[in-house]
């Protein structure tokens, strides 16, 4: 799939910190050490409905990340992948009485544009499902050579179903490190079918549905006709695109269990364990007290938020202000707040003069090397600003020097 435009990134002198992350497998920070080339996966979108908040601020959050290895001279090799074939899509196309197709199509060129207008640096690999469906089979038919897949046969397909057995996995755990019962606890509302008669283990993942009638498919040798299930489609395109170990693995907390957790076990029925070296993890926006997702309905979407004429830097502001890993509900007082600031920001920016910049910057480079402190990086902003504003400077490069580094870093252009 076509991509969306890069944003210009300034150049902006010196060298950041090395970037530590918290490790969602281990529970600690840990430094994102990357050879030549840091490897970047992205859990992409399921395009059934607009972008929201809630993805908005997982993909800013990682956004960080790439800003950050880039900051400190690392070329980055940033892979994301769109489920624009699954059974989300499926039932809401045919609710919605259209193909579908068209809707992920629309959907996920609104997604564009919306990460066009946030400043989100684009993939350079942004894969759908449907377009990557070779490489995806070809990982279901070394799963089924290496032993480790299990047929179900099933009264509404001609074909069986086919199943990770995940008896034949090393490591089963190591992401999520969540215990079984937690694990059962919500695997069903998460994709999973638990109850599915026949299964070696009620944990074992789909990995190939056969065709059900009404539903797309497709033939590959080896294979019944039909369609990747969810977890190995991220597997197969992260292989394929980048190799393995990916230096950072990453999406939102809601993916850490099942998805993440099943994308590793899938690497490791083909015999590959060192999957990723690091495995991050957004935390959930919500809305009235209930995470905002598109099952159920409680969205504010980015689109709707531009239509309305809300500048896209205040709504990079608004996510930015609250530390990526914690959950938190959007209210519209917070757009104000980010309004408010951003307009204070200008003010300070288009003065003559003003106080030095150099270690304000310093600060947002710290922040963000610490697992991406964005809230400390604009306090420190929101410091200097002020000072400016109130007492004023005589450094002439100051603001250029700032407005730079807040567009390099942070990904607001004022
Ligand atoms: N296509 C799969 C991943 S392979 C998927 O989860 N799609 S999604 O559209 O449901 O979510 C896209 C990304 O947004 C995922 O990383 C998900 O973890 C994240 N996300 C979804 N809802 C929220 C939310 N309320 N807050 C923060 N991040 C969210
Ligand atoms: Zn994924």
């Amino acid at each position: 799939m076509i991509s969306w435009p890069p944003p210009f990134l300034p150049a902006i002198p010196g060298n950041g910190l090395a970037l530590r992350l918290h490790d969602t497998s281990s529970g600690e920070l840990r430094e994102v050490t990357p050879g030549t080339v840091a490897r970047l996966y992205v859990c992409g979108i399921t395009p059934y409905d607009a972008t929201h908040l809630g993805h908005a601020a997982t993909y800013v959050a990682f956004d960080l990340v790439g800003r950050v290895l880039r900051d400190n001279g690392h070329e980055v090799h940033y892979t994301q992948n769109v489920t624009d074939v699954d059974d989300p899509l499926l039932e809401r196309a045919k609710r919605d009485g259209i193909h579908w197709r068209d809707l992920a199509v629309a959907e996920a060129d609104l997604y564009r544009e919306d990460m066009t207008a946030l400043q989100v640096i684009p993939p350079q690999d942004y894969i759908g499902v449907v377009e990557a469906l070779p490489v995806i089979a070809d990982l279901v038919r070394r799963t089924i050579e290496s032993g480790a897949a299990y047929e179900l046969p099933n009264d509404d397909a001609e074909g069986p179903d086919l199943y990770v057995d995940l008896s034949h996995v090393s490591g089963f755990g190591s992401v999520s490190g969540w215990t079984r019962e937690q694990m059962l606890a919500v695997f069903a509302e998460r994709g999973g079918d638990p109850d599915r008669p026949g299964k070696r283990d009620v944990l074992d993942p789909l990995l190939w549905r056969a065709a059900r009638d009404g539903e797309p498919s497709w033939e590959f040798d080896g294979l019944p006709a039909g369609r990747p299930g969810w977890h190995v489609e991220c597997t197969a395109i992260a292989l394929d695109r980048l190799g393995v170990p990916i230096d950072v693995n990453g999406g939102g907390s809601d993916l850490i269990f099942p998805h993440h957790e099943m994308t590793v076990a899938q690497a490791s029925a083909i015999g590959v364990e060192d999957y990723a070296r690091l495995h991050a993890h957004a935390g959930m926006v919500g809305l009235d007290g209930h995470k905002m997702s598109k099952s159920r309905g409680n969205l504010v979407l980015v689109s709707k938020l531009r239509e309305d004429g809300v500048d896209p830097m205040a709504i990079r502001l608004v996510l930015l202000a609250h530390h990526y890993r914690s959950d938190w509900d959007y209210t519209p007082e917070l757009l104000t707040v980010a309004q408010v600031r951003l307009e204070r920001w200008r003010e300070a920016l288009s003065v003559n003069t003003a106080l030095s910049a150099d270690e304000t910057v310093a600060t947002i480079r710290a922040a963000l090397a610490d697992d991406l402190h964005a809230p400390r990086a604009i306090a420190a902003v929101d410091a200097w600003a002020e000072q400016t504003l109130a007492v004023g400077g005589d450094e002439q490069s100051a603001p250029g020097v700032l407005g730079r580094a807040l567009d390099a870093l942070l990904g607001i252009r004022v």
